[in-house]
């Protein structure tokens, strides 16, 4: 069926997951939150949860196939457009899903990626999750393809982005395709890591952490910008960079990247691994962790996960408890502290905690600094420039032709200029 109008017809949706009471400590029914959530920054209104509790998995059908029966005579009673599962299918399990149910199915890799490709703003953003999109549906024989035969009609989810024509997939453009956009996003990258490396002599910070932590709000407190706050999944998908002065006048590059969620899709981790460069390159990780959601800590876990997954795991990082203001028991907030000693507890809303963050900021850039005195003869126009620039100028006086200069200075600037140095 197709629909014309997101806006007047938001697809009605029912959420499945199997519970095989295996590792997950939580329950399955506490990650359904977070699905519905997904489901409904995706645009679809959720009708109807059903939780399948086996041992294992169905390999055909992922639920059983009575319960299949059943998830498809509630989606008719309840109008229902998607049935989406909490969990990754397999291309054989969508097909025989949608044949049982009668209905479009989707994974929660397909609703990811579908947010993407609507919160997608930048072309590098765009291009990075069409390829991922690309590669996830390559396999799978479905919905590729607009580009080249658009189609009439309105899109619903997992349909938007590279196109839905159903079997006359053309697994040979696609791939064509999926090789002009690796390249086009080459160009893109190396533009950027030449920019990034321009920068290095800064310091920087790059904000990491879990979707709707308030990675942006935080942003917006320290640096005093205007990013997009939402509170939604997924609203930043583009790193920005601004200066943030620290209170002693220092400044120093801060970043707002793109949310990580448990299970981020593999596609997009490798899509946007450009995107996350600029973190791997940063000198120092704000980890910002949602204080009040009840799965703080998995979703700690969740993104260590990923910053391992990109090799990042060995940046030095501060973690931030945000909106303790939310925190009406401060219990929640011992515990966090307890396991977390070294973390900074926050509340970007109320703009408290900010001067904790800057002070720990300052601390490790002068971990990475160090004091020195250098006898630069006054001719020497380069080296008292370097001096100027990339460090802070404590005092100076001219004894005949040499400028004796005490100054803080990056340990890596510090080796450029020994010849100058003494004491
Ligand atoms: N109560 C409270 N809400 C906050 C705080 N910080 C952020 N929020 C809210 O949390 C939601 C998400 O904030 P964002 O700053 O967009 O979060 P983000 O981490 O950038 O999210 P993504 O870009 O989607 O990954 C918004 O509704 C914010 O207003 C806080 O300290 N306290
Ligand atoms: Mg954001």
């Amino acid at each position: 069926m197709k629909r014309t109008n997101l806006t007047v017809h938001r697809e009605r949706a029912i959420l499945v997951g199997v519970d095989t009471a295996g590792p997950r400590p939580a329950g399955a029914g506490d990650y359904f939150d977070e699905l519905a959530q997904l489901a409904r920054t995706a645009g679809a209104v959720v009708m109807d949860r059903v939780v399948q509790r086996r041992p294992k998995i169905d390999v055909a059908t992922y639920v059983g196939t009575g319960k299949a029966k059943e998830i498809a005579d509630l989606a008719l009673d309840l109008d229902v457009d998607v049935v989406i599962f909490d969990n990754d299918l397999l291309p054989a399990q969508v097909r025989n899903l949608e044949e049982a149910i009668k209905l479009k199915v989707i994974d929660r890799t397909e609703l990811i990626l579908d947010i993407f490709a609507t919160h997608a703003r930048s072309k590098q953003a765009k291009l990075q999750v069409e390829l991922a999109q690309l590669e996830y549906a390559l396999p799978r024989l479905k919905r590729m393809w607009t580009h080249l035969s658009r189609q009439e009609g309105g899109v619903g989810i997992g349909q938007r982005g590279p196109g839905e024509k159903q079997i006359e997939v053309d697994r040979r453009l696609a791939r064509k395709r999926v090789a002009d956009l690796k390249r086009e996003l080459a160009d893109i990258e190396a533009r950027k890591l030449r920019e990034v490396a321009a920068r290095s002599q800064n310091f920087t910070v790059a904000l990491v952490g879990y979707t709707n932590a308030g990675k942006s709000t935080l942003m917006n407190a320290l640096s005093g910008t205007q990013e997009l706050v939402e509170d939604r999944l997924f609203s930043t998908l583009d790193t920005k960079t601004h200066v943030w002065e620290l209170p002693d006048g220092q400044k120093v590059l801060l970043s707002d990247t793109v949310g990580f969620i448990r299970d981020l899709p593999h596609q997009l981790v490798a899509s946007f691994h450009a995107t996350l460069e600029e973190v791997l390159h940063a000198d120092l990780l704000l980890h910002v962790v949602d204080a009040g959601s009840p799965h703080a800590e998995e979703q700690i876990d969740a993104v260590n996960g990923v910053l391992k997954e990109i090799s990042c795991q060995n940046v030095p990082t501060v973690l931030l408890l945000n909106k303790t203001d939310l925190l009406e028991d401060r219990l929640p907030l011992q515990i966090h502290m307890r396991l977390h000693p070294e973390a900074i507890p926050v509340s970007a809303l109320r703009r408290e905690g900010l001067e904790q963050i800057a002070s720990a900021v300052a601390r490790r850039m002068r971990e990475r600094q160090a004091e020195i005195e250098l006898h630069v003869p006054v001719t020497n126009g380069r080296a008292l420039a370097l001096i100027a620039d990339r460090g802070r100028i404590l005092s100076k006086r001219l004894e005949g032709e040499v400028m004796i200069v005490r100054a803080l200075l990056p340990l890596r600037e510090v080796a450029k200029l020994k010849e100058f140095r003494k004491g």
